[in-house]
C-alpha cells in the first residue's frame, strides 16, 4: 500500500558558523608582523521549497531531523572559512508551516516558493578583524555561532479548485479518471482511495484541478472510517461536488440521505476551522454541485428521476452522469469550469503569506535582566539577542576572549543593569535561556572604585553615623588651643633659659 503522509513534525537546525582564527603573520625579519587570522564562514540555512515533483511529506516522516552544513573555520594568512551549504528541502505545493506553538509561519503555494526554516549561525571574527588602534594584536578570535534550531509542523493542504466528496464507492475516483488524465485506483470495495488524487480538467477555455477525498461515512467527524483528517485537503477548494451513488446496493441508503449525512459531517469539520481569519468563503457557503452518478445502470437512472425534484429544492446545479459511459461528463466539466472561473474572479489578488518571525522579549536596550529564585539564593538572568550571541562567540579557555566579552557586556550596559537589579560581586549571573545558559560568578569590571560604593545611588561616605555635635567640636577646638598654648609657653621657657642665642647682638660667651 502506498503510504501518504500529509502531516509531519520536522526539526530543523541551521549550520553552525565556523570559528575565526587567531594567527600572527610572520615575515623574514619581522616574526610578529601583525594579526592575520581570518573569519569563519556562515553556516548554511535550511530552506523549504515548493517542488512540482514532490507530492507527499513522506521523506520527512522517515527523516524528521534536518541540518544544514556548518561554515568552514577561518585560517591564518587571511584565508576566510567557506560558507556552509544551504539545505533545500523540497515540499509539495500547498504545504503549510506551523511553529511549535501553533502559529502559522508560512503557507507555501506556487512552485519555487521558498521559506527559510532555520538560519545558519554567523562565522566568528578572526583576530585580524578584531584588531583596532587600542588592541593591535588580539591573541584570540571569536567562535562561530550555533545555527537556529526550530521544531516545525508541516501540513499538506492540496490546492485543488474542485473537491469531490461522498460515500465510499460513490465513484469519485472513477470521475477523476474519466474527466482528467489522472489514473487513480478504482475498485468496488470501500476506502479504495486512501490518499487524495489530483487531476487537471480542460473544458473549452477552462482549466482547473479536481481532487477526490477518501470516502466519508456517518460518524467520520468522530473518527469513524478514515475520519475527517483528509478534509484539510478541501479547505482551499473553490467548488464542492457531492458525488451521490444512485445505484447503491445497501438497502438503508438513498442519495438524499447520503447527501444529508455528508453535509452533517462537513458541517462538523467546518465548525472546527477558524475560517473568519483565513479570509476564505466558509466551507458550507461555497458553490456546490450535486452529481448523480452511475445513471448508466437502469436502477440508477430510475433513482435519479425519483430524487431529482426533492434535491432541486437546494437550488444548486444537479448533473446526471456516468463515469462508466461518460454520460453528462462534458456538461459537468463546463458547469464546474464556470463556477471555478467566478470564484477565481471574486478572489482578491493573492498576497504572499507574511512570514512572521516572533520578536524576542527584550526592551529597547536590547536585553533585560530578570531575577530568579533558586534554592541557594537569587540568580540574575540576562536575556537578549546580543549578550546571548556574544556568549556563544566566546572561547572561555582564553582569558583575553573572556575579557573582551566582559568589555562588550559592560559597554552594552549589562553591568549597570545588574547593579540596578541588586547584583553584587559573587552573585550568580546567567546569560541565555533555560538550561542552555552560561553561568558566571559575577566579577564586576566597573572602573573608578565605584564598586566600593555599594549599590548604585548610594555612597557609603554619606552614610557616616557619628557626626560630631557642636559641643564636641567646641571641645575639640578648646583642646587644640590649649595644646598650642602649652607649646608656646614651653618655647618661651627655653628661650629664657638661654638655650637660644640671637646672632644679631654679637654677644659671645
Ligand atoms: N456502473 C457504474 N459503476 C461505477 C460508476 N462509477 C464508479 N463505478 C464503480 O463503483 C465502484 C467504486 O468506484 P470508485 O471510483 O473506486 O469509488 P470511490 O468513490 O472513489 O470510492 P472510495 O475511494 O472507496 O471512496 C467501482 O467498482 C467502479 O467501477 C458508474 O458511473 N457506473
Ligand atoms: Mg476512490
Amino acid at each position: 500500500m502506498a503510504t501518504f503522509v500529509d502531516r509531519v513534525q520536522l526539526q530543523v537546525v541551521g549550520g553552525s558558523g565556523g570559528n575565526g582564527a587567531a594567527s600572527i603573520r610572520r615575515e623574514k625579519f619581522k616574526p610578529l608582523a601583525g594579526p592575520d587570522g581570518a573569519d569563519g564562514g556562515r553556516g548554511g540555512d535550511v530552506i523549504l521549497e515548493v517542488d512540482a515533483s514532490t507530492t507527499t511529506l513522506l521523506a520527512y516522516h522517515h527523516r524528521p531531523h534536518q541540518r544544514a552544513t556548518g561554515g568552514g573555520f577561518g585560517k591564518g594568512d587571511l584565508r576566510h572559512g567557506a560558507r556552509g551549504e544551504d539545505l533545500v528541502l523540497p515540499v509539495p505545493d500547498g504545504t503549510v508551516v506551523t511553529g511549535a506553538d501553533g502559529t502559522v509561519l508560512a503557507d507555501l503555494v506556487g512552485i519555487g516558493t521558498r521559506f527559510v526554516a532555520a538560519r545558519g549561525g554567523s562565522g566568528g571574527l578572526g583576530n585580524a578583524a578584531l584588531a583596532n588602534a587600542k588592541r593591535k594584536a588580539p591573541g584570540f578570535a571569536l567562535l562561530g555561532e550555533p545555527g537556529e534550531e526550530r521544531t516545525l509542523v508541516l501540513e499538506l493542504k492540496t490546492v485543488a479548485d474542485v473537491a469531490l466528496v461522498g460515500y465510499p464507492s460513490a465513484g469519485k475516483s472513477s470521475l477523476i479518471a474519466a474527466m482528467s488524465a489522472a489514473r487513480p485506483k478504482i475498485a468496488d470495495y470501500p476506502f479504495t482511495t486512501l490518499v487524495p488524487n489530483l487531476g487537471v480538467v480542460e473544458a473549452g477555455q477552462h482549466r482547473y484541478t479536481i481532487a477526490d477525498v477518501p470516502g466519508l461515512i456517518p460518524g467520520a467527524s468522530q473518527g469513524k472510517g478514515l475520519g475527517l483528517d483528509f478534509l484539510r485537503h478541501i479547505e482551499r477548494c473553490h467548488v464542492l461536488v457531492h458525488v451521490l451513488d444512485t445505484a447503491s446496493l445497501e438497502s438503508d441508503r438513498d442519495p438524499a440521505g447520503d447527501l444529508a449525512t455528508i453535509e452533517h459531517e462537513l458541517a462538523s469539520y467546518a465548525a472546527s476551522l477558524d475560517e473568519e481569519t483565513e479570509g476564505r468563503v466558509p466551507l458550507m457557503e461555497r458553490p456546490t454541485v450535486i452529481v448523480l452518478n452511475k445513471t448508466d445502470l437502469p436502477d440508477g437512472a430510475d433513482m435519479a428521476d425519483m430524487i431529482r425534484d426533492q434535491l432541486a429544492e437546494r437550488q444548486v446545479p444537479i448533473v446526471d452522469v456516468s463515469a462508466v459511459s461518460h454520460k453528462g461528463l462534458r456538461e459537468l466539466s463546463f458547469v464546474l469550469g464556470d463556477l471555478v472561473e467566478q470564484a477565481r474572479a471574486a478572489l482578491p489578488e493573492p498576497e504572499p503569506a507574511p512570514i512572521v518571525l516572533a520578536p524576542r522579549a527584550v526592551d529597547e536596550k536590547g536585553f533585560r535582566v530578570v531575577t530568579e529564585q533558586y534554592e541557594g539564593g537569587t540568580a540574575f538572568r540576562v536575556q537578549g539577542d546580543k549578550p546571548e550571541r556574544w556568549v556563544h562567540q566566546t572561547d572561555f579557555t582564553n582569558d583575553e576572549a573572556v575579557g573582551f566579552l566582559a568589555d562588550r557586556l559592560a559597554k552594552l550596559g549589562v553591568e549597570d543593569e545588574l547593579y540596578a537589579s541588586g547584583a553584587v560581586a559573587g552573585s550568580t549571573v546567567l546569560i541565555g535561556p533555560g538550561d542552555d545558559a552560561v553561568v558566571f560568578d559575577w566579577e564586576p569590571t566597573m572602573v573608578g572604585g565605584a564598586e566600593l560604593l555599594g549599590r548604585r545611588g548610594t555612597d557609603d561616605r554619606l552614610e557616616e553615623r557619628h557626626r560630631p555635635t557642636r559641643e564636641a567640636k567646641k571641645e575639640q577646638q578648646r583642646a587644640r588651643t590649649a595644646a598650642r598654648m602649652d607649646r608656646i609657653a614651653a618655647m618661651e621657657a627655653e628661650r629664657k633659659a638661654g638655650h637660644w642665642s640671637d646672632p644679631s647682638d654679637g654677644a659671645t660667651r
